[in-house]
């Protein structure tokens, strides 16, 4: 789970109405949703998905079935619950949403404008993820400035600028209190992800402790920035406690711990897992998305606006990963 205790001390600063999660059931949510419990309290917290809970709800935890394409049923959550902050994760990832570009538009964009409506009719605050995803082949790939041309050519990178936009459009046309990162890769061991270009890490993690063996489908060479899940969780509640006089950017800042290869994490892992063989049968649909988008980011404006600083390298962040998915899939195998 990500360390929420160890959030700033600002983080004093509590919102009196509920919390929304979007799409809690996913990558980030399955995290962020035990953190935010644990950081402001379990009834203030409402998780939500268009997925059916699979799990045992803990006594209190608040859960709702929800659409997010659906703007009644968001307005009559938020009336319910008294919702004061929505983080809005309900999405689909950048290799899922090119096979599915229709259901993409919709989910992402109808559900990103009837989460800001119901924001504004509300006076929420809303979180939006952006992702490296909304730059493409014509943005600088280097220390990508925050900054920059905005050009992707996917769907998911479409939804993804457009978002951007319709983000700063709402803060500045109706005043709402928005705000946003753009996430790079995620690696975590405590959901599996959902159809994500970067995904390849996190597979490679389970493969190395099951199998000793990952046939990645990228190139060994594909640089790409990188966080945390921990370093994730952190730097989404701290920017939405940050003093929001202080952001510059009300569409999305740009964050990242590392910039790695398939071939860099692969020699690190083997320092842990002696043996562990890494080969590449290419995707090339995911190989054309991962060569569209930055090899590494330029994070100051996120450092300098609300003091983002991950903790995790890439040493510390596979150390951390093995270990506890390591006694997560012997728990597993023990059952
Ligand atoms: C994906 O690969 O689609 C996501 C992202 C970088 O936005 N992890």
């Amino acid at each position: 789970m990500a360390r929420a205790e160890n959030l700033s001390p600002n983080s004093g600063l509590r919102p009196q109405r509920r919390i929304l999660v979007t799409g809690a059931m996913g990558q980030i949510g399955s995290e962020l949703v035990p953190a935010l419990r644990q950081h402001y309290g379990g009834d203030r917290v409402v998780a939500s998905d268009v997925r059916i809970v699979p799990y045992q709800l803990s006594a209190g935890d608040i859960h709702e079935h929800l659409d997010c394409t659906q703007p009644q049923q968001i307005l009559e959550v938020v009336r319910r619950h008294e919702i004061g902050t929505i983080y809005h994760l309900a999405a689909l990832l950048s290799a899922v949403a090119e096979e599915k570009p229709h259901a993409a538009w919709n989910i992402n964009m109808d559900g990103l404008y009837n989460i800001l409506e119901a924001a504004r009719q509300y006076r929420c605050q809303v979180f939006f993820p952006s992702s490296i995803g909304a730059f493409g082949p014509s943005t600088p790939r280097e220390h990508t400035p925050q900054a920059t041309v905005q050009r992707p050519t996917t769907i998911y990178g479409v939804t993804k600028v457009a978002g951007e936009l319709l983000c700063d459009y709402y803060a500045s046309r109706f005043v709402v209190d928005v705000r946003g990162l753009r996430l790079p890769g995620l690696i975590s061991y405590v959901a599996p992800p959902g159809g994500g270009t970067t995904d390849y890490a996190v597979e490679m993690f389970h493969q190395a402790l099951r199998y000793k063996h990952y046939s990645c489908f990228l190139k060994a060479n594909t640089l790409l920035p990188m966080m945390y899940m921990p370093d994730a969780i952190r730097a989404t509640i701290e920017l939405m406690e940050a003093d929001g006089a202080r952001l510059r950017y009300r569409n999305a800042y740009n964050v990242a711990a590392m910039s790695i290869t398939p071939a860099e994490l692969a020699a690190e892992i083997r320092t842990h897992v002696p043996g562990f063989v890494l080969d590449c049968r290419v995707d090339p649909v995911r190989q054309s998305i991962a060569d569209s988008w930055p090899g590494s980011l330029d994070t100051s404006a996120a450092r300098d606006d609300w003091g983002f600083a991950p903790q995790f390298d890439l040493a510390a962040m596979t150390a951390d990963m093995l270990a506890r998915l390591g006694a997560k899939l012997s728990a597993t195998s023990a059952d």
